[in-house]
């Protein structure tokens, strides 16, 4: 039997042998990402956890591409509990959970195994707890690996060469200081307007990695990427405090383990996805430079003093700084 009529299966007797609404659970999960993409296959897999080991009692309907709109307002529909479940980035989230500023900073994660470390080891607890004092649990951090820059005017080698650029930023105040560190015009847009704004020249460029440089097929109006590397803010599963308060301890403890058994299958479909989307984009004749990260990461130094103001901050930026 395929697992898809396993889980038919499960639901049928779910409905069948319990008339109480309670006692089945459909959670709905939005991103913004398509069916296709690492995040959203990462939460079929968790749905498919879920529903195997609740006998179907618990499952998971992924509302992908958008469906329920863009990113912040996914944010702000799980804070009130009108969605259950949403899959974000870090960045969207810095002024809701101030936590989230540190690691969204630029230049601070070494390689994707440093960042492994930090969320995957008691700093990553701490700031998965914070997310409780602002309505939210976060079940579990997803990799989204680094973001470059990338434009329609020039490859940018050294920092000089974004001055005077209007560049697209995730909606988000570190995003914005970043940009406006190195002299270009940062342009705060929901991630579903980038494209149009990118063709019509409303922008020069915007910042984002690999896969969604292809994916949201920014690479065609603009064919300069630029290896800044500047952040590697990971991706987040975001659960509504409100709606996680009203679960069960076992549907709880159910739904903490299927988020963090989909973490390791999400980071081998990332890897892969990264590798087929930097192929795919040098077969289309993107042009990509390196730069002068030292410069960068120079020019962007006054963004860690602003956002790392404070003891708890300051606090924070030297755990995973020192982490090894
Ligand atoms: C992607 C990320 C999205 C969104 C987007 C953006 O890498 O997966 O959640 O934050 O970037 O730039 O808006």
């Amino acid at each position: 039997m395929t697992v898809r009529a396993l889980l038919a299966g499960f639901v049928l007797v779910c409905l069948a042998a319990f008339s109480s609404a309670s006692f089945c659970r459909e959670l709905r999960v939005a991103d913004t990402h398509p069916a296709d993409y690492p995040t959203v296959q990462a939460l079929d897999h968790m749905g498919r956890l879920l529903a195997e080991r609740s006998q179907g009692r618990l499952t998971l309907k992924v509302l992908h591409s958008r469906l329920m709109g863009e990113e912040d307002e996914t944010i702000q529909h799980v804070r009130v509990g009108a969605l259950d479940m949403a899959r974000v980035n870090l960045a969207p989230l810095n002024t809701l959970v101030p936590e989230t500023a540190v690691p969204s900073l630029p230049f601070l994660f070494r390689s994707p195994d440093h960042l492994h470390r930090v969320f995957d080891g008691p700093i990553g607890a701490d700031i998965a707890k914070a997310f409780e004092r602002h309505g939210f649990i976060a079940l579990a951090f997803y990799d989204s690996g680094s973001r470059s820059f990338y434009n329609s005017r020039r490859p940018l080698a050294v920092p000089a060469d974004l001055r005077n650029l209007r560049m697209r930023v995730q909606q988000s105040p570190v995003a914005e200081a970043m940009v406006r560190a190195l002299g270009a015009t940062p342009a705060p847009l929901p991630y579903g307007q980038v494209g149009v704004a990118l063709r019509t020249g409303v922008i020069d460029g915007a910042e984002n990695n690999w896969p969604s440089y292809q994916d949201a097929h920014h690479f065609e109006a603009a064919r300069f990427y630029s290896l800044t590397e500047h952040t590697m803010a990971p991706e987040v599963l975001l659960m509504s405090r409100k709606v996680w308060d009203g679960l069960s301890g076992a549907e709880q403890a159910l739904l903490r383990q299927a988020a963090q058994d989909s973490v390791p299958v999400m980071r081998a479909l990332w890897r892969e996805r990264e590798r087929t989307a930097r192929d795919a984009l040098a077969a289309a004749g993107v042009a990509v430079n390196t730069v002068d990260k030292a410069a960068f990461a120079e020019a962007m130094r006054p963004v860690h003093e602003h956002f790392a103001g404070d003891a708890r901050q300051k606090d924070l930026l030297r755990r995973i700084q020192a982490a090894e």
